[in-house]
């Protein structure tokens, strides 16, 4: 089992004839070559990486993707998938080599039909996030996957990177959203796998093993994915603590409380907060300042407005008896609820404003966060003193950003260089505490190698296998994950 996977190679076809064959299947418009206009789908979101393409290709149809990757299959040239581009691991942008097609899905963007009966909606891969969940509330449904790049990623991306996001807690992650996908093969072969279907066992899962891939098996085209109702009311607190040990304290509280209800629980340190109101001044809210942690926690009621803030007073008061916390702001309106969440979407923008950082997505069983906070901010400020960790997440689901920034007085350029000694103390910190160093956003180019470190040998073989089988010229999305 196993085997080496094979180098991609361009093939003699990758010049001006098979930009010809491109041209001839998408449309003259729908090949960009022009290094300007390639530009922006040469780079990744943080701007870490630019690669470059021997075109960029728009198909708008699943047939056009097919016919475009089966002549890419044909002529030896990689291929890679985008969506948004606003992966955050450097998965969705070319090598250097410029021996690559960047197929671009923003145009297969047509929801193809929603069903009330079955609650699912089918919409195809280049669908903005934002547009799916909008078209599920026309319909009087919610489409529950929500995360701060919403307005710009595409379901192609979500479901190819398994994204997470911060109603995780109470419906899952995309997996968990997706009943069915249609996908174009390495080979250009398409295979229809739109089944709506609750129950199927049929064999081995195919659409789970296209879901987290980052493109490395094909191209997701479609997808069938859960609707859920409406609920009738949403409320939202902004509460500040002493300790990430309060918040899971208040966590389990709030389980209690509030049981599947409860669908939101996001811990913020006080300098996630002051890096968004820093650089973000409009977005104030006179948040009391004395605490180190705060938590944003959402409850969604299928009762009433009443019932659902009856549920929060009971939390917030029976928390505030067990000095679990201080300060409370409770959302009286949608405006401020907005306002509330706004701050917590942020911070990834503030931080990237603030300067270049090492990111962290990690996640470690729930009980053991706050053990993990203390023990690896510890093991950092003693090798990086005056380290400034961005340590935020979703605290529902184990999942933390530990993201650390430059000390102050430090060029963010040399702090970077110390990049791979910080990934160790994290990352073994992480797998010490039985965690994975890649809770949500992928593998990537960022992390393709750092995860040799921590899967074992058989699970690595087993993968290899698998992307061997599905895809033996190694031609999609090559030099990614894997
Ligand atoms: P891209 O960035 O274009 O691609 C991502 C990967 O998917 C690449 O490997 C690409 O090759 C592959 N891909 C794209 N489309 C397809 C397709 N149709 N078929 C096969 N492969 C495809 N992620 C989270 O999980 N949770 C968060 O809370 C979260 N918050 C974010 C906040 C901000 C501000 C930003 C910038 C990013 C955030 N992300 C988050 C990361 C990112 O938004 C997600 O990974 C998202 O799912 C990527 O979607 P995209 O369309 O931009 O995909
Ligand atoms: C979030 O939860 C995203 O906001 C981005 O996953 C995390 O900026 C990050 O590191
Ligand atoms: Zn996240």
């Amino acid at each position: 089992m196993g085997g080496k996977m094979k180098q991609s190679e361009a093939g003699p076809m990758a010049g001006e004839d098979f930009l010809q064959r491109c041209r001839g299947i998408v449309g003259p418009g729908n090949v960009i070559t022009g290094q300007d206009d390639m530009a922006p789908y040469l780079t990744d979101w943080r701007g870490r990486y630019t690669g470059n393409a021997v075109a960029v290709v728009r198909p708008a149809t699943t047939q056009e993707t097919a016919a475009l990757v089966a002549l890419c299959a044909q002529a030896r040239v990689p291929v890679v998938p985008q969506g948004g581009n606003t992966g955050l691991v450097a998965n969705s942008v070319p090598d250097q080599s410029g021996q690559a097609v960047v197929v671009s899905l923003k145009r297969l963007n047509r929801i193809r039909g929603v069903d009330l009966v079955n609650n699912t909606i089918t919409v195809e891969a280049g669908c903005i996030l934002e547009e799916i969940q909008n078209a599920a509330s026309d319909a009087g449904r919610l489409f529950p996957l929500s995360l701060a790049a919403e307005g710009s990623c595409t379901i192609g991306g979500n479901l190819a990177t398994n994204a997470g996001g911060t109603a995780v807690l109470r419906y899952g992650n995309a997996r968990d959203l997706c009943l069915g996908v249609e996908v174009v093969n390495a080979q250009g072969d398409i295979w229809d796998g739109l089944r709506g279907l609750r129950k199927d066992n049929t064999g081995y899962d195919l659409r789970d093993l296209f879901i987290g891939a980052e493109g490395t098996l094909g191209i997701i085209t479609a997808a069938v994915l859960k609707l859920y109702p409406l609920p009738k009311a949403q409320v939202t607190a902004l509460v500040g603590l002493q300790s990430p040990q309060a918040a899971l304290e208040l966590l389990s509280l709030a389980q209690e409380t509030c049981a599947a209800g409860l669908t939101g629980f996001e811990l913020m340190s006080r300098f996630s907060l002051d890096l968004v109101t820093r650089h973000f001044p409009q977005m104030r809210i006179g948040l009391s300042e004395e605490f180190p942690q705060y938590v944003l926690l959402e409850i969604s009621d299928s009762e009433s407005e009443a019932h659902a803030t009856g549920l929060l007073e009971a939390l917030v008061s029976e928390a505030m008896e067990r000095e679990l916390l201080g300060d409370a702001i409770v959302a009286s309106s949608i405006a401020q609820s907005k306002a509330l969440w706004s701050l917590r979407e942020h911070i990834t923008l503030a931080q990237a404003i603030e300067g270049k950082h090492v990111k962290h997505d990690v996640s470690v069983p729930i009980s053991r966060i706050a053990e993990f906070i203390r023990e690896t901010d510890a093991l950092l400020q003693e090798a990086f003193p005056g380290i400034r960790l961005v340590t935020f997440g979703h605290l529902g689901d184990g999942n933390l950003h530990y993201n650390a920034s430059a000390p102050e007085g430090v060029a963010d350029d040399v702090f970077i260089q110390g990049q791979e000694a910080i990934n160790r103390i994290v990352h073994d910190s992480t797998h010490r505490f039985g965690g994975s160093i890649s809770a949500e956003h992928g593998l990537g180019t960022l992390k393709r190698d750092e995860i040799k470190r921590y899967k074992s040998a058989v699970e690595l073989r087993m993968m290899t296998a698998i992307k061997s089988a599905l895809d033996p010229l190694n031609l999609m999305n090559p030099g990614k994950m894997i």
